[in-house]
């Protein structure tokens, strides 16, 4: 070939290279659901990743939150994630049990020795290889978010000890674990979707509910039940997941940008979520709430003893090695 034609074709192919990059990128519009307001540190933290996927692609990919339960609670959006309705949810691992079993060690009580144990633990081999099995649940797992620790409340009084919280109705999260280790502590657990949860402590379908402060405080939950202690009897996390309907449709170069936005998403929200918790409590006390502190956790800790026991067993060498995450 003379070094004239060998210039037309290569310079023919750098065209239809750049031609076919901008024509076959199709426009995206992530649809992506949250049951917090705008504001929350995960709803702001996936704002985040629609504008940086939009400065990214000059406009060609952004995200739409539906904010607010605005597509009712978590298992309908992870169904809708699945099917791909929607393409992106995020929900608390609290609900990913019937999904990927192994999330539950994340759910038992007082599993994590602190948010520096629980960020090296879903930060390393163990949380890494629990996101790669949602695939064959339908869903790619994209990250891991901080949701703090959870606490009680409740309407009638305050909780200082084990045994304040006899006979007491409490709301968890829709997995028996949680149940058990509300009966295990000696209330009554009732499982309740989170846009159920006002109404039902307004109208005493549940004394109360347990949550992380800024939930707490977000969802004006202290407007109906005031008393609040730090039990801090769980530590969950969140994660945002991809539909893998939708993922498998997507060029390789548009499923990289996501889990590159994907990354410092992750990052952001820790941030954002470090400063919310203190600014959580501070309003609280300043709306008249008198979060109770100092609580000696030994109580509560031996008596869910056996939740850790029961549901802990199908996993015990995840547990161990979890535990051996220093
Ligand atoms: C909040 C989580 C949210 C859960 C909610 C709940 O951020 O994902 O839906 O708790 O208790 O802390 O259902």
């Amino acid at each position: 070939m003379s070094n004239f034609r060998k210039r037309l074709v290569t310079s023919a192919a750098a065209v239809t290279a750049v031609i076919g990059v901008s024509f076959s990128a199709s426009a995206l519009e992530i649809k992506s659901s949250d049951v917090h307001p705008m504001g929350y540190p995960t709803t702001d933290a996936i704002q985040y990743m629609g504008e940086l996927l939009n400065t990214w692609t000059s406009g060609r990919i952004n995200v739409k939150i539906f904010h607010s339960m605005q597509l009712g609670g978590e298992k309908e959006a992870l169904e809708q994630t699945q099917l791909g309705a929607l393409e992106m949810t995020r929900v608390s691992v609290g609900v990913v049990g019937p999904i990927v079993e192994e999330f539950n060690a994340f759910n038992l009580p007082y599993f994590f020795r602190s948010v520096d144990h629980m960020h090296k633990v879903v930060d390393g081999e163990i949380g890494t290889s629990l996101l790669n099995k949602l695939e064959a649940g339908g869903l790619i797992g994209l990250g891991y978010m901080d949701a703090g620790s959870r606490s009680f409340y409740n309407k009638s009084h305050p909780i200082a000890k084990i045994e304040d919280l006899k006979g007491l109705k409490i709301r968890v999260m829709q997995n028996p674990i949680f149940i058990e280790m509300v009966n295990a502590m000696g209330g009554n657990g009732l499982p309740i979707a989170f846009n159920e949860l006002y109404t039902s402590m307004q109208t005493g379908v549940v004394d109360g509910a347990e949550n992380n402060p800024p939930s707490y405080e977000s969802g004006k939950h202290y407007e109906v039940a005031g008393h609040y202690t730090l039990t801090e009897h769980l530590m969950v996390p969140e994660i945002f997941v991809f539909s893998k309907k939708v993922w498998d449709t997507l060029p390789a170069m548009d499923q990289q940008l996501i889990r590159k936005a994907s990354v410092m998403t992750v990052e952001r929200e820790r941030e954002l979520w470090a400063a919310r918790e203190q600014k959580s409590l501070d309003l609280l006390r300043s709306k008249g709430i008198k979060v109770i502190t100092d609580v000696d956790k030994t109580a509560f800790i031996a008596a869910t003893a056996s939740v850790r026991e029961k549901f802990g067993a199908k996993f015990a060498d995840l547990i161990k090695k979890a535990s051996e995450v220093k």
